[in-house]
């Protein structure tokens, strides 16, 4: 196969779609050498049937807003790839939601599932609904509209939705309760992500985030280094940055930058117990502001409009929000301040130019695919219990993220190390989730 030919046909059959062409050409560029050497791949036209979903639903969403006006939104599930398990990936609320970005989700989904060690195939969906300035009443109604429809399309041994940007705790919980109302599901629901007291797992709502400073304990131990004692910042403040944060302060680091679509939050001594607790009071408000962190505590945060994490200066940069949020300027400008290591927990958070400059410029990189696995890997782990009808401890949650966080690691050890002994941890991830995904395709024949 040759990547630019793949490509070629891509852009012509969905021109636009930028996102999915995005994230399909970076897997493209790293496969592509393994690929040609092995025949049967191309015999079987792997990487061709690999780039396009199973399939797409794509359904209206009609409610009634605080005003008693109707609202409708559209709302999608992406079934992209079943090869080695159920569809499993997040559902994304956010104004922007489109079928390309739920496609270029699915489609990293499907490899980072993989890397997991978990049977669990790729999926994503969401709605161009806007949670920001919502009520909660608002939120509920729209989370069962939505799943009057999307409830025909998903099962628990068939798609396993949860969370991803717009969708926490709260949401799962409306749209589970409306699932299980609809299918007379009442063992486990389908959704994961779910309530402590209703077979949610310990630990989920902080897994994304716990997960990802495992996973750069482990790749900066391979280079000497640790996270005790560093600087770094995050952006946003939803789920994936209140994890973060948490497991960061308890390994010893200082988280000195948060931001939100406002602007940053510069907290040069670093972000407390209080803070982060206050971070998850910000995402409940629906008002999408991460001033709010500095008005609540002057002194301690600084707020500057306009600006985003990246111009604070640290050690290590944890992009934590959205996909495309770094760019080439911000790499340059985190290098110019002494960064030396990014590590993406958002999905596709840097821009291509910006990877490829950083590791060309002394940067130690890893991908979102790699570095939030954690996050769906809990999930994994959610659906485990619920089918054992057993909860797990926090300690045995906890272990088991660890165990597979360092295999992800070890996966992009193997297939990523470069002839001068470091990691391109993008090839790595890249190649050993496909390995995986285009074993399982071929094994299972043309279908
Ligand atoms: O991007 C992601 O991995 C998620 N939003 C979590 C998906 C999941 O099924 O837990």
């Amino acid at each position: 196969m040759k990547t630019s030919e793949i490509m070629a046909k891509l852009q012509a059959k969905h021109p636009g779609e930028n996102e999915y062409l995005q994230a399909v050409q970076e897997v493209l560029e790293s496969i592509e050498e393994v690929y040609n050497q092995h025949p049967e791949f191309e015999k079987a036209r792997i990487v061709e049937r690999m780039v396009e979903p199973d399939r797409i639903y794509t359904f209206r969403v009609t409610w009634v807003d605080d005003r008693g006006e109707i609202q409708t939104n559209l709302g999608y599930r992406v079934q992209f790839n079943s090869a080695i398990g159920p569809y499993k990936g997040g559902l994304r609320f956010h104004r922007a939601v489109t079928p390309s970005m739920l496609k270029f989700l699915g489609f990293e989904q499907t490899f980072k599932n993989a890397l997991t060690t978990l049977p669990m195939g790729g999926g994503k969906g969401g709605s161009d609904f806007d949670p920001v300035g919502k009520s909660d009443d608002e939120i509920m109604r729209f989370c069962q509209a939505f799943m009057l429809e999307l409830w025909r399309c998903i099962g628990p041994d068939e798609d396993v939705p949860a969370g991803d940007v717009g969708v926490g705790g709260r949401e799962i919980g409306y749209l589970d309760g409306m699932y299980r109302k609809l299918a007379r599901q009442y063992n486990t629901g389908v959704l994961t992500g779910k309530g402590m007291t209703w077979g949610g797992s310990i630990l989920r709502p902080e897994a994304t985030g716990y997960g990802a400073m495992y996973f750069a304990h482990l790749a900066l131990a391979k280079v000497g280094k640790d996270l005790s004692g560093q600087r770094i910042s995050l952006s946003g403040f939803g789920n994936v940055a209140w994890g973060a944060a948490k497991k960061a302060v308890q390994l010893g680091a200082k988280v000195v930058a948060i931001s939100g679509p406002d602007g940053v939050c510069e907290i040069p001594d670093g972000i407390t117990e209080d803070m982060i607790d206050y971070m998850l009071v910000m995402r409940a408000s629906n008002r999408n502001r991460v001033e709010d962190m500095a008005d609540k505590f002057p002194g301690k945060a600084k707020f500057t409009a306009g600006k985003k994490s990246w111009s604070v200066p640290v050690d290590i940069a944890f992009p934590s929000a959205f996909q495309n949020e770094l760019s080439l300027e911000d790499a340059q400008e985190l290098k110019k301040n002494g960064c030396q290591a990014v590590f993406e927990i958002s999905n596709m958070g840097c821009q291509p130019d910006a990877i490829h400059w950083m590791q060309h410029n002394g940067f130690l990189f890893a991908p979102g695919k790699a570095v939030n696995a954690g996050g769906v890997a809990t999930s994994g782990l959610e659906m485990t219990q619920n089918a054992e009808h057993l909860s797990w401890t926090a300690a045995e949650v906890d272990e088991r993220l660890h165990h597979i966080m360092a295999a992800i690691h070890e996966q992009c050890v193997k297939y990523g190390t470069q002839a001068d002994g470091t990691v391109d941890y993008v090839k790595g991830a890249n190649i050993a989730g496909f390995m995986k995904v285009a074993h399982a395709m071929l094994e299972q024949g043309t279908i």
